[in-house]
């Protein structure tokens, strides 16, 4: 009889100290090529993990790997195996055993119960295009830069997510009047008892709204081991701190989760920027929540040289879900725009496709675009602070040298 168990590093123990932090960092580093991301201290090793092309190491301790920007200028969906990895706690699960997976439904519902991944997977499935970004994308860029992972813009990609609704197995359940938040757990955990479990929580009502899911597939595929296999929460246009990984508890809850993750970490300035002074104390906070706009040249990079003349500009934007409708470009700093043309809609949650052809004189170019979502949102042409780095959203400039 064979075991369908499945274990994060099948090639056996050498592979096995990539992972869990056995091999110390400079021995890997010594190892890998290196990338530089465009801010001081940015140079990163390019490190493969199982079922991962070579990504940027943001940690070892737990696995934090940032897709290299170049993968953006690929297509609209983001591989599997350059999808970015952002884990907090080091004990993450290194055998799976997909037969006696479950996920349990508990808290303030009529029937608690207990679904087997197979039995999951049996059920109406629901299929979605949605952007998955980390609230730490960008961080590095922080003027004056804060605390945390100096990550650049790749902790962000697009997928389309296969899986059932979480109304589904919560209408199942049968949620409680009283029902007022909704936890998630995933099968990760601290390896220090003192360090707090990774859990989140969503309102009732966003949990019920037919969009949040169980994703079972990512791209066509089993999501990769890094990316929460077997399962993962995606709750489109939201920031990934809510997306859990390796999901296995949901409770029902009539008071909000008094977790140090929804309480302490992940909140945001309470005001209509989310944003301070730098430096300035922050009065009040909320739980980080939807993406800004966000849009991006993806057909050059910062730094690259170019023909002089006529130049095919191509790139990706995104909000947090009522859509993109404008894309516009510039390639004198922003003095002057021209619209770019939007490529196919593959959903309000998904990376929108633009393109804009433009013509550069010799010499040096500062390209820039911007976008705006269905509602007005756009982009600040400064970039605005808060004391986590979070929510970076500026109008991004791209330097070229045309020659
Ligand atoms: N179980 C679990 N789920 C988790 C996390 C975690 O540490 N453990 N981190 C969250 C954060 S902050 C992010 S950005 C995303 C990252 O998802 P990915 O690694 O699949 O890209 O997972 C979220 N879900
Ligand atoms: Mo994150």
């Amino acid at each position: 009889m064979t075991t369908r168990r499945e274990m994060l590093f099948s090639a056996g123990g050498a592979a096995m100290a990539f992972g869990v932090g056995l091999m110390g960092e400079g021995t890997l580093a010594a190892l890998a090529d290196t990338a530089a991301l465009p801010f001081a201290n940015g140079q990163r090793a390019l490190v493969t993990y199982p079922g991962k092309r070579p990504l940027l190491q943001l940690s070892a301790r737990p696995p934090q790997l940032e897709t290299p920007f170049s993968v953006f200028n690929e297509g609209i969906f983001t591989p599997n195996d350059a999808f970015f990895v952002r884990y907090h706690l080091a004990g993450i699960p290194t055998e799976i055993d997909p037969d006696t997976y479950a996920i349990e439904i508990a808290g303030s519902v009529d029937t608690p119960f207990t679904i087997a991944l197979k039995d999951l997977m049996a059920m109406e499935s629901v299929e979605l295009a949605a952007v998955h970004q980390c609230s730490g994308n960008s961080r590095g860029f922080s003027a004056p830069r804060v605390g945390g992972g100096q990550a650049g813009n790749g902790m962000m990609g697009c997928a389309l997510w296969k899986g059932v609704a979480l109304k589904t197995l919560l209408n199942r359940a049968g949620v409680k009047d009283s029902a007022k938040f909704v936890a998630f757990e995933g099968l990760d955990g601290p390896v220090l008892d003192s360090t707090p479990d990774f859990a989140k929580s969503l309102e009732i009502a966003h949990a019920l709204d037919g969009e949040v899911m169980i994703a079972w597939q990512m791209n066509g595929t089993a999501l990769p081991w890094l990316n929460g296999y077997p399962v993962k929460l995606v709750v489109p246009g939201y920031f990934g701190t809510y997306w859990v990984k390796h999901l296995s508890k949901i409770t029902v809850l009539d008071e909000p989760l008094e977790s140090f993750w929804m309480k302490m970490a992940y909140r945001i300035p309470d005001n209509s920027c989310d944003c301070v002074e730098p430096g300035e104390k922050v009065a009040s906070t909320v739980p980080i929540n939807r993406f800004a706009v966000r849009s991006f040249i993806t057909s050059v990079l910062e730094g690259d040289q170019v023909a002089a003349g006529p130049l095919a500009l191509r790139g990706i934007a995104f909000d947090g879900g009522y859509g993109i409708t404008e894309v516009d470009v510039s390639t004198d700093g922003g003095m002057t725009w021209i619209a770019a043309k939007l490529g196919k809609d593959l959903g309000k949650y998904a990376f929108r496709e633009w393109t804009a052809a433009v013509t550069l004189p010799r010499g040096d170019a500062a390209l820039r675009v911007r976008a705006v979502n269905r509602i007005g949102q756009s982009q600040p042409m400064q970039a605005l602070w808060n004391p986590s780095g979070y929510m970076r959203n500026v109008v991004e400039t791209t330097h070229v040298t045309a020659v």
